[in-house]
Protein backbone atom coordinates (compact mmCIF):
# COMPACT_ATOMS: atom_id res chain seq x y z
CA UNK A 1 0.00 0.00 0.00
CA UNK A 2 1.43 3.73 -0.89
CA UNK A 3 1.50 6.66 1.09
CA UNK A 4 -1.54 9.10 1.08
CA UNK A 5 -0.77 12.38 -0.56
CA UNK A 6 -3.92 13.45 -0.69
CA UNK A 7 -4.86 17.11 1.39
CA UNK A 8 -4.24 20.53 0.93
CA UNK A 9 -0.08 21.55 1.76
CA UNK A 10 1.27 24.85 2.16
CA UNK A 11 4.86 25.80 0.95
CA UNK A 12 7.32 26.18 3.59
CA UNK A 13 10.49 26.55 1.60
CA UNK A 14 11.66 26.64 -2.24
CA UNK A 15 15.30 25.48 -3.15
CA UNK A 16 17.02 26.54 -6.61
CA UNK A 17 13.83 27.29 -8.05
CA UNK A 18 15.07 30.23 -10.28
CA UNK A 19 17.73 28.04 -11.43
CA UNK A 20 15.28 25.19 -12.43
CA UNK A 21 12.95 28.05 -13.99
CA UNK A 22 15.79 29.46 -15.85
CA UNK A 23 16.49 26.09 -17.39
CA UNK A 24 12.81 25.76 -18.98
CA UNK A 25 13.84 29.48 -20.03
CA UNK A 26 10.81 30.78 -18.07
CA UNK A 27 12.07 34.86 -18.75
CA UNK A 28 13.52 37.01 -16.06
CA UNK A 29 10.77 39.28 -15.18
CA UNK A 30 8.39 35.96 -14.42
CA UNK A 31 11.14 34.22 -12.39
CA UNK A 32 11.71 37.14 -10.36
CA UNK A 33 7.82 36.91 -9.20
CA UNK A 34 7.63 33.52 -9.18
CA UNK A 35 10.43 32.55 -7.11
CA UNK A 36 8.76 34.90 -4.38
CA UNK A 37 5.57 32.98 -4.68
CA UNK A 38 4.23 30.42 -1.45
CA UNK A 39 1.80 28.34 -3.72
CA UNK A 40 -0.46 25.71 -2.20
CA UNK A 41 -0.54 21.89 -3.47
CA UNK A 42 -4.23 20.40 -3.78
CA UNK A 43 -3.80 16.80 -3.97
CA UNK A 44 -6.69 14.50 -4.45
CA UNK A 45 -5.68 11.00 -4.52
CA UNK A 46 -8.05 7.88 -5.36
CA UNK A 47 -6.64 4.37 -5.58
CA UNK A 48 -3.71 5.05 -8.36
CA UNK A 49 -6.34 8.27 -9.76
CA UNK A 50 -4.68 11.54 -8.81
CA UNK A 51 -5.40 15.39 -8.97
CA UNK A 52 -2.55 17.63 -8.10
CA UNK A 53 -3.53 21.48 -8.34
CA UNK A 54 -0.78 24.05 -7.29
CA UNK A 55 -2.29 27.05 -7.02
CA UNK A 56 -0.61 30.89 -6.51
CA UNK A 57 -1.49 34.90 -6.88
CA UNK A 58 0.16 34.63 -10.27
CA UNK A 59 -0.76 31.22 -11.91
CA UNK A 60 -2.90 28.00 -11.14
CA UNK A 61 -1.67 24.40 -12.40
CA UNK A 62 -3.50 21.48 -12.75
CA UNK A 63 -2.08 17.68 -13.68
CA UNK A 64 -4.33 14.45 -14.00
CA UNK A 65 -3.39 11.73 -13.97
CA UNK A 66 -3.54 7.83 -13.55
CA UNK A 67 -0.24 6.19 -12.40
CA UNK A 68 1.54 3.88 -14.59
CA UNK A 69 -0.18 5.56 -18.21
CA UNK A 70 1.23 8.07 -19.96
CA UNK A 71 -0.58 11.01 -20.77
CA UNK A 72 0.45 14.57 -23.14
CA UNK A 73 1.19 16.90 -20.22
CA UNK A 74 0.95 20.80 -21.54
CA UNK A 75 2.77 22.87 -19.25
CA UNK A 76 0.26 25.93 -20.09
CA UNK A 77 1.24 29.01 -17.90
CA UNK A 78 4.24 27.25 -16.89
CA UNK A 79 6.92 26.85 -19.32
CA UNK A 80 4.30 26.33 -22.55
CA UNK A 81 5.41 22.51 -23.86
CA UNK A 82 4.35 19.82 -23.98
CA UNK A 83 5.94 16.62 -22.31
CA UNK A 84 5.01 12.82 -22.60
CA UNK A 85 4.43 12.08 -18.85
CA UNK A 86 4.35 8.94 -17.43
CA UNK A 87 3.92 8.70 -13.44
CA UNK A 88 5.05 5.73 -10.85
CA UNK A 89 5.49 5.17 -7.95
CA UNK A 90 9.41 4.12 -6.84
CA UNK A 91 8.50 2.91 -3.91
CA UNK A 92 7.04 5.33 -1.10
CA UNK A 93 7.81 8.01 -3.71
CA UNK A 94 5.80 9.33 -6.92
CA UNK A 95 7.70 9.88 -9.58
CA UNK A 96 6.86 11.65 -12.44
CA UNK A 97 9.40 11.40 -15.83
CA UNK A 98 8.15 14.25 -18.04
CA UNK A 99 10.10 13.38 -22.07
CA UNK A 100 10.31 15.93 -24.39
CA UNK A 101 12.69 19.04 -25.46
CA UNK A 102 14.08 19.21 -22.15
CA UNK A 103 16.50 16.21 -21.24
CA UNK A 104 16.56 14.56 -17.14
CA UNK A 105 13.01 16.59 -16.33
CA UNK A 106 10.45 15.30 -14.20
CA UNK A 107 9.29 15.24 -10.47
CA UNK A 108 9.53 13.25 -7.29
CA UNK A 109 6.75 13.72 -4.42
CA UNK A 110 7.36 11.89 -1.01
CA UNK A 111 6.21 12.68 2.35
CA UNK A 112 8.53 12.54 5.27
CA UNK A 113 8.03 13.92 8.80
CA UNK A 114 4.30 14.65 8.07
CA UNK A 115 5.79 17.28 5.25
CA UNK A 116 5.13 16.73 1.92
CA UNK A 117 8.53 17.05 -0.24
CA UNK A 118 8.83 17.53 -4.05
CA UNK A 119 12.00 17.49 -6.05
CA UNK A 120 11.92 19.29 -9.43
CA UNK A 121 14.51 18.21 -12.39
CA UNK A 122 15.32 20.17 -15.38
CA UNK A 123 18.57 19.07 -17.12
CA UNK A 124 21.02 19.63 -14.81
CA UNK A 125 19.15 21.40 -12.17
CA UNK A 126 16.93 20.44 -9.11
CA UNK A 127 14.73 22.52 -7.37
CA UNK A 128 13.99 21.51 -3.73
CA UNK A 129 10.50 22.34 -2.09
CA UNK A 130 8.66 21.53 0.88
CA UNK A 131 5.04 21.58 1.84
CA UNK A 132 3.09 21.79 5.44
CA UNK A 133 -0.49 20.17 5.76
CA UNK A 134 -2.72 23.49 6.10
C1 LIG B 1 4.68 21.92 -10.34
O1 LIG B 1 4.78 20.75 -11.01
C2 LIG B 1 4.29 23.07 -11.16
C3 LIG B 1 4.76 24.39 -10.60
O2 LIG B 1 4.87 22.00 -9.17
C4 LIG B 1 6.25 24.58 -10.56
C5 LIG B 1 6.90 24.02 -11.70
C6 LIG B 1 7.45 24.65 -12.69
C7 LIG B 1 7.57 26.08 -12.80
C8 LIG B 1 8.01 26.31 -14.17
C9 LIG B 1 7.97 27.43 -14.72
C10 LIG B 1 7.49 28.64 -14.00
C11 LIG B 1 6.74 29.52 -14.94
C12 LIG B 1 5.99 30.44 -14.50
C13 LIG B 1 5.90 30.66 -13.04
C14 LIG B 1 4.54 31.04 -12.67
C15 LIG B 1 3.93 30.49 -11.65
C16 LIG B 1 4.53 29.43 -10.83
C17 LIG B 1 3.47 28.85 -9.95
C18 LIG B 1 4.01 27.72 -9.16
C19 LIG B 1 5.24 28.07 -8.40
C20 LIG B 1 5.83 26.88 -7.68
C21 LIG B 1 4.74 19.56 -10.26
C22 LIG B 1 3.32 19.20 -10.11
C23 LIG B 1 3.19 18.08 -9.18
O3 LIG B 1 2.74 18.95 -11.34
O4 LIG B 1 3.13 18.64 -7.90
Amino acid sequence: THPDLSGTWNMVSNENFEPYMQRLDVDFATRKVAKLLKPQKVIEQKGDSFTIRTLSSLRNYLVEFTVGKEFEEDTKGLDNRKCMSTVSWDNDRLTCVQKGEKKNRGWTHWLEGGELHLELCCEDQVCKQVFRKA
